[in-house]
């Protein structure tokens, strides 16, 4: 039986509670519209400051916590993810849309990123360095900052907060956690499992509500020392415009116009799935969705043309059906702004080849589904060449040769992700040099991230840091270097030096 209408808390020092303000939103299935998931707390800058001072007040104890200690209970977290992974999925597409088979995907990179903590807090290295002077000592370590402000979005709901939460937590900082509001369900489930695993509750507080509501407060809030966002590239500017106004270490994780290049050589089966499922999966709402192909001329016939029949054969609906391959929009917003660049490529004189349209057909009337969409002729000054769409359309670009794709793959303000599909190893390592962009895939599509391996874009697509992998503790950490002299007397650097006596 599917829970509906559930009524969800916020987690503040240690306390579900509702908004100060007793106000709630709703939160509905993008494909049954009329289906309310649950209702929610509408919090404001109060509710902000209680989770601040709640953090604030359990980092002087978690602060001391051993690192390994931390990292047990992330051990045990992971379990209770297993245990619960079919269960968080299924709310997981009735909260966002995306299909069964990729929510359990989503809930697997949180459960590997947890797995991947409870190891990492073993190492958290710091480096000894031979001193200048005798009998002194040199080394860094790794220590925590304060309180991490985490604000999430909504096409990954489990993964990208386990990808902040967790590091943050092991690093030794408490957390406020602000989630998407399309996706709060699936991160409150998170919280929960989090409490479960025996985390002191002072140093989870989750404070669900709106990015002015919420997310703003908690940006400017003092209390707060580090923030990490993934979303928009408009939203990551004006945060850090904002934090930086007081110096705050701040991580960008922002938008997309991944591209994916055929060349002529390439196996050409698998550069069809791969630009089937880079473009579609997830409806193409991923900030590493392929939504550029670019085609070398010699193939862009045959290619395009088997590609429009696979995109027309894709099956559209519900993500809890199991033979659906693609669900809706998150909502109907999103939905017209996808129609509006799909007008605007015709507009500009792009060629709409399939797609294009509401996708309203038996049981999909109560859902935001659209069609998967593609154009060709697309020029790449054209709107829909540059700017993220975050929807089902894919945009194929026609070039003569490794250079004129390699020109166009780098014609735009982003750099997330990137690939290339070739059976040339010359071409293969010119495009891993020359690509810009945080993250190039050889003969694989630009969707696909594992958790242990670093995270992040060039351009506007962020601001340098990198989540998962090893990067990720560096964000969370700060590195303090140590000098212990045990000479018994005044050593001065730079100055003392040089005095070294015969042997
Ligand atoms: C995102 O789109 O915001 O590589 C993250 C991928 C996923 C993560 C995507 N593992 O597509």
């Amino acid at each position: 039986m599917i829970d509906t209408d559930k009524k969800y808390f916020n987690f503040i020092d240690g306390k579900w509670c509702d908004a100060e303000c007793g106000e709630r939103f709703e939160n509905r299935n993008p494909a049954r519209w009329d289906e309310v998931v649950g209702t929610f707390p509408k919090s404001k800058k109060e509710d902000v400051d209680k989770a601040v001072k709640a953090a604030c007040k359990a980092f002087q104890t978690w602060r001391l916590v051993p690192v390994p200690e931390r990292a047990r209970l992330f051990q045990k977290l992971g379990d209770l993810m297993v245990q619960h992974k079919e269960e968080i999925s299924k709310l997981m597409t009735r909260e966002m849309g995306k299909i069964l088979l990729e929510t359990r995907g989503d809930t697997q990179e949180g459960i590997d990123t947890a797995y991947y903590a409870a190891g990492e807090g073993r190492r958290l290295f710091g480096h000894t360095v031979p001193s200048e002077l005798p009998n002194k000592f040199n080394m860094t370590v790794r220590m925590p900052i304060g309180v991490a402000g985490l604000i999430t979005p909504w096409n990954f709901p489990m993964a990208i907060p386990c990808w902040k939460v967790i590091p943050a937590l092991l690093c030794g900082n408490p957390l406020v956690f602000k989630p998407a509001s399309f996706t709060p369900a699936t991160a409150t489930r998170l919280i929960e499992l989090i409490l479960e695993a025996g985390f002191p509750p002072g140093v989870i507080n989750l404070v669900h509500g709106s990015g002015t509501q919420v997310g703003v407060p908690l940006v400017q809030h003092p209390g707060v020392d580090l923030i990490s966002f993934t979303g928009s590239s408009a939203v990551g500017k004006d945060i850090n415009a904002r934090a930086g106004a007081q110096l705050k270490r701040v991580s960008l994780e922002l938008g997309g116009k991944n591209a994916q290049i055929v060349m002529p050589d390439a196996n050409m089966e698998l550069a069809l799935e791969g630009v089937l499922w880079g473009a579609f999966g997830t409806t193409g709402q991923r900030c590493t969705a392929t939504s550029r192909l670019i085609l070398h001329q010699e193939i862009h016939y045959d290619f395009v043309d088997k590609l429009i029949n696979r995109a027309n054969a894709i099956r559209i609906g519900d993500g809890l059906d199991e033979s659906v391959e693609m669900g809706p929009c998150i909502d109907e917003n999103q939905r017209n702004t996808v129609h509006e660049y799909v007008q605007i490529g015709q507009k500009e004189g792009a060629e709409l080849r399939c797609g294009g349209g509401f996708y309203e057909e038996d049981e999909c009337k109560g859902g935001w589904f659209y069609r998967p969409t593609i154009f060709t002729g697309v020029t790449p000054e054209m709107r829909i060449a540059k700017e993220e769409i975050f929807g089902p359309v894919l945009s194929v670009i026609k070039v003569k040769d490794l250079d004129e794709a390699i020109a166009v793959h780098n014609n735009t303000d982003y750099g997330l992700s990137s690939s290339i599909y070739t059976q040339d190893v010359n071409a293969a390592f010119k495009a891993m040099r020359d690509l810009e962009a945080g993250i190039t895939y050889i003969n694989g599509p630009t969707i696909g991230a594992e958790c242990h391996m670093p995270f992040g874009g060039v351009k506007e697509t962020g601001n340098g840091h990198r989540e998962g992998g090893w990067t990720v503790y560096e964000f969370f950490s700060e590195i303090k270097t140590i000098y212990v002299d045990f000479s018994g007397k005044l050593q001065r650097a730079q100055i003392d030096t040089g005095k070294v006596k015969e042997c």
